[in-house]
């Protein structure tokens, strides 16, 4: 019994191994635009935004996968769940854009 569980613990740590770490990447947000995309990203990994700005932003996926609503000087994260091209914007300011290019 004690060593079916000890072999089965054993799997799962192979197979978190196996698997690239998630990161965490930030996005800055200040002077009313999103900065820079993180050049590398993949399922799985979180994206911080960071609002240092002195106004309130959203950062807004438009396919609905995430909708975080930022005062000034806070952050929220999003985890990425699929692969593809997600465009985010602001709510408040719908110039505001950012493209983030998810790899499998
Ligand atoms: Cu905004």
């Amino acid at each position: 019994m004690l060593r079916a569980a000890m072999f089965a613990a054993a799997l799962v740590a192979l197979a978190a191994c196996s698997k690239p770490q998630p990161k965490t990447y930030q996005v800055m947000m200040a002077n009313m635009g999103f900065g820079r995309p993180p050049p590398e990203l993949h399922v799985g990994d979180t994206v911080e935004f960071v609002n240092a700005d002195i106004f309130r932003h959203s950062a807004t996926a438009r396919d609905g996968g995430f909708d975080l609503d930022l005062a000034p000087k806070t952050s929220g994260r999003a985890v990425l769940t699929h692969a593809g091209s997600i465009e985010v914007y602001c709510r408040y300011h719908p110039g505001m854009t950012l493209s983030l290019a998810v790899a499998p």
